[in-house]
C-alpha cells in the first residue's frame, strides 16, 4: 500500500468542510502514543479545525479539560493509559462528558469496536487508516457538533439582545439556586425593567425601541466580570440578573455600575418622566444558603421589590 497516497486528501472532501461550517471554529484533540500517526492526522485535518496534540493518556485528560475540545481522535494502545481508560475518565467529568470521541486504533476487530461504543465513543476508525475515510468520518462528525451548537444556540439566545433567553435562564436559576444552598453562600437575583418604555416605543418608534433594548443589554456584558455571573432577557424590556456567591456591598456595585453604564450611554427619553434619559428599575434580593426559597419564590420576592421601585419612583434599585 502506498502510505503518501493514502493519506492524501481529496479536494472535494476539503470544499465540503468550507461551505458547510466556515464560520466556526472547531477543535479537534488528536492523541496517539506515536508521532507519525500524530503529524499524519494533522496533515489531513489542519484545514478543517484547530488541532492540539496529546502523547499518551495522561495528557489527554489534562488537555480535553484544559480546552474542552469539539472532537477527539483517540488512539486506544499507549503506554501509560489505553483509549479506554481515557474515554471513561473524559466521559465521567461533567466538564469534558459532552466532547465527541472517534477511536481510530490498531485493534481491528469487531469486539474492541463494540467496546468502544459501548464506553461512548461516536464512532471507530482501523489503523492502518484511508485518508479519505478519516476525513469523511471527521467531517460528518464536525457537522454534527456544529449543528447541535446551533440548534443550542437557537434554543438558549435572545434574536434581538443576543443574550441568554428566559428558557436558559430558568435553568440557570435552579441550578444556581441549589448551588447556593449546597455551598451556603449567598445569591443575588435581580429583576430589571426599563422605564416608561411604552412612551419610548410610542415617541421613537419600535425600531428605535429594539436599538435601546440591545443598548440596554450591552451594559450587563460591560458590567458583568465573573464567569457564573449571568443575565438574561425576561421578555419585552425586562432583564434578569443572577450573581452567585454574592453579598450586599457587592451586589450594590455590580447595580449601580449596571444603572450608571446606562447613564453614560445617554439614550435620549423626552417623555420620560424620571430623566431626559432612558433609566431603569432593579428589584433584588440577596438569597441567603440557610434558607429554603425556590426559584418561583426568588423571582417572585424581585418582582416585588421592582413593582416598590416603580412604585416610589422609578430608576432606583430596591433590595
Ligand atoms: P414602567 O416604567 O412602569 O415599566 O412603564 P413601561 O412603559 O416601561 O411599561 P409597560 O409594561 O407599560 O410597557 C412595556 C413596553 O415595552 C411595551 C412594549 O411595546 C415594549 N416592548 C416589549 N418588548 C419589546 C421589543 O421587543 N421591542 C420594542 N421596541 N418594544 C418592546
Ligand atoms: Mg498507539
Ligand atoms: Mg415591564
Ligand atoms: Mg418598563
Amino acid at each position: 500500500m502506498n502510505e503518501k497516497l493514502n493519506h492524501e486528501a481529496t479536494e472535494s472532501s476539503t470544499k465540503r468542510m468550507i461551505k458547510n461550517m466556515g464560520d466556526i471554529e472547531q477543535k479537534i484533540l488528536i492523541v496517539d502514543d506515536e508521532k507519525a500517526n500524530r503529524k499524519v492526522l494533522k496533515e489531513l485535518l489542519q484545514d478543517q479545525a484547530t488541532i492540539i496534540f496529546a502523547k499518551n493518556g495522561e495528557q489527554a485528560i489534562e488537555l480535553a479539560k484544559k480546552h474542552v475540545p469539539d472532537l477527539m481522535l483517540l488512539d486506544v494502545i499507549m503506554p501509560d493509559k489505553s483509549g479506554f481508560e481515557v474515554i471513561e475518565e473524559i466521559k465521567n467529568d461533567p466538564v469534558t462528558m459532552a466532547v465527541s470521541v472517534i477511536f481510530i486504533t490498531g485493534l481491528a476487530n469487531s469486539d474492541d469496536e463494540e467496546r468502544g461504543f459501548d464506553l461512548g465513543g461516536c464512532d471507530y476508525i482501523y489503523k492502518p487508516f484511508k485518508a479519505n475515510i478519516v476525513i469523511a468520518r471527521v467531517l460528518m462528525h464536525l457537522e454534527l457538533i456544529y449543528q447541535r451548537k446551533m440548534l443550542d444556540s437557537i434554543a438558549h439566545i435572545d434574536a434581538l439582545t443576543g443574550i441568554s433567553n428566559r428558557r436558559k435562564m430558568d435553568a440557570v436559576l435552579v441550578d444556581e439556586v441549589a448551588a447556593n444552598k449546597r455551598d451556603k453562600k449567598q445569591l443575588l437575583v435581580a429583576i430589571i425593567d426599563v422605564d416608561f418604555f411604552k412612551q419610548y416605543n410610542d415617541n421613537y418608534g419600535h425600531g428605535a425601541g429594539d436599538i435601546a433594548l440591545k443598548k440596554v443589554a450591552a451594559t450587563f456584558r460591560e458590567v458583568l466580570k465573573r464567569p457564573r455571573d449571568f443575565a438574561a432577557r425576561y421578555g419585552g424590556e425586562e432583564f434578569v440578573m443572577i450573581l452567585p456567591d454574592s453579598n450586599l456591598d457587592g451586589a450594590k456595585l455590580v447595580m449601580n455600575n449596571l444603572m450608571q453604564a446606562l447613564a453614560d450611554k445617554a439614550i435620549i427619553h423626552e417623555h420620560s418622566q424620571v430623566s431626559r434619559y432612558l433609566t431603569m428599575s432593579i428589584g433584588a434580593v440577596l438569597i441567603d444558603g440557610e434558607q429554603s426559597t425556590s426559584p418561583e419564590q426568588v423571582i417572585g420576592i424581585a418582582d416585588r421589590l421592582l413593582y416598590q421601585a416603580k412604585r416610589q419612583g422609578r430608576n432606583q434599585i430596591v433590595v
